[in-house]
């Protein structure tokens, strides 16, 4: 197949997932075209099926806002167009979806199905915003397949959009060979010293993390257990959590990274990683830390219940819990046998149910699905 795949390139996760899927497609034989503003991240050009074309968006004095959706659509035209598209996905429904719908109607009678891929913000923040809300429904109901990366992001888009059309479940996912570990590698344990347990979260520093809460939750933990605190990307919120460990007097024991391009040779060394978010529609650097064998105390939130099993690969706790979140990391900091078993449930469990291949064939059989009603 001729496949379209248009995200954001930032170091969200719907871009992550998007580029993955891109290289595990063009990898398994299908041409895959990648369409956005700037080269996704972790996008690897090395591979003869997989091409990226970028969405040039012309200014003009006029202009206060440009139109990034309409040059974006134009984009989705032309490479439908004159690469022979079998079909458009497209990753994080605003604007995406509105855009490759447009960019439908244009192509017309020449067919490009549209299949859209909800991954959280674009639903729990963005798309119910009046200033979006009537054109995400409308992205979403055209769509001729519609996904979303966990159950609760599906049942919230029912909710906050009132989007009645049947939505397919496909969760995010990881490649096993790449996230393995034997937890011997040094990885995150390079900036600790010898004999502390190192504590880790990745974000993009946005509000909905609360990253302050990280900083909170570990400094009752190092209170307890030689420790520390790997904080891995970077966004909004970072000066106030740079502000926040100088209060708490902990910036000795905290390392700031900023964004790491290859996370999974932190993780490797990690004995915890920590993600408090606000709303968090999976979690996929959770699941990455999962498969990197490291258990993960996170919120009860969203589809974050899917991924970690509460008691087995980690804990969750209600937003703002800190005092639960702190007392559980030092409980299973400081009980190795139950730490070891913990790491290899997290390691089994993310491998079972959200390995790469099985994820994307579920991808591709949608695909098959949409093509076979064109
Ligand atoms: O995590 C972010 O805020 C970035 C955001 C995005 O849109 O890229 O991530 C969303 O998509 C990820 C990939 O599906 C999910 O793992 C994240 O849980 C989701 N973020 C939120 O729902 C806040």
């Amino acid at each position: 197949m001729k496949i379209g795949i248009s995200c954001y390139p930032s170091f969200g996760g719907s871009g992550i997932v998007a580029t993955e899927l891109a290289m595990a497609l063009a990898e398994g034989g299908d041409e895959v075209h990648v369409i956005s503003y700037a080269p996704p991240s972790r996008l690897a050009l090395l591979e003869s099926r997989l091409f990226y074309h970028e969405v040039l968006v012309s200014n003009y004095p006029l202009f206060e806002y440009p139109p990034y959706s309409l040059a974006l659509a134009t984009k989705m035209v032309e490479v439908a167009r004159h690469q022979g598209l079998d079909l458009m996905h497209v990753h994080y429904a605003v604007p995406n979806a509105v855009s490759a719908v447009l960019a439908k109607q244009i192509l017309a009678p020449q067919p490009l199905p549209v299949v859209t891929t909800l991954h959280g913000t674009d639903i729990t923040l963005v798309g119910n915003d009046p200033s979006y809300l009537e054109t995400t429904r409308f992205g979403i109901e055209q769509s001729d397949c519609v996904t979303a990366v966990s159950d609760a992001l599906r049942r919230a888009t029912r909710e906050k959009l009132s989007v009645e059309r049947a939505i397919e479940v496909v969760p995010n996912f990881i490649d096993p060979a790449r996230f393995a570990s034997t937890h011997e590698e040094r990885g995150a344990r390079c900036w600790a010293k010898p004999g502390e347990k190192v504590l880790v979260h990745i974000s993009n520093f946005r509000p909905v993390k609360r990253v302050q809460d990280v900083v909170d939750i570990f400094s009752r933990v190092r209170e307890k257990v030689p420790s520390h605190l790997v904080l891995v990307g970077d966004g909004p919120e970072r000066a106030k959590v740079e502000q926040r460990c100088r209060e708490l007097g902990t910036c000795d024991a905290i390392t700031f990274t900023g964004n790491l391009p290859l996370i999974e040779e932190v993780l490797i060394g990690a004995d915890l990683f920590l993600l408090p978010s606000e709303t968090e529609s999976f979690g996929l650097a959770a699941l990455e830390a999962l498969s990197c064998r490291v258990p993960v105390i996170a919120t009860a939130v969203g589809g974050l219940p899917e991924v970690v099993r509460h008691g087995e690969t980690g804990f969750l706790f209600p937003v703002g819990d800190i005092a639960s979140m702190a007392a559980a990391a030092v409980e299973l900091l400081q009980d190795e046998g139950r730490l070891a078993r913990f790491r290899d449930a997290a390691r089994a469990d993310s491998v079972e149910r959200f390995s790469q291949d099985a994820v994307v064939g579920q991808y591709r059989t949608l695909y098959e699905k949409v093509l076979a009603h064109r």
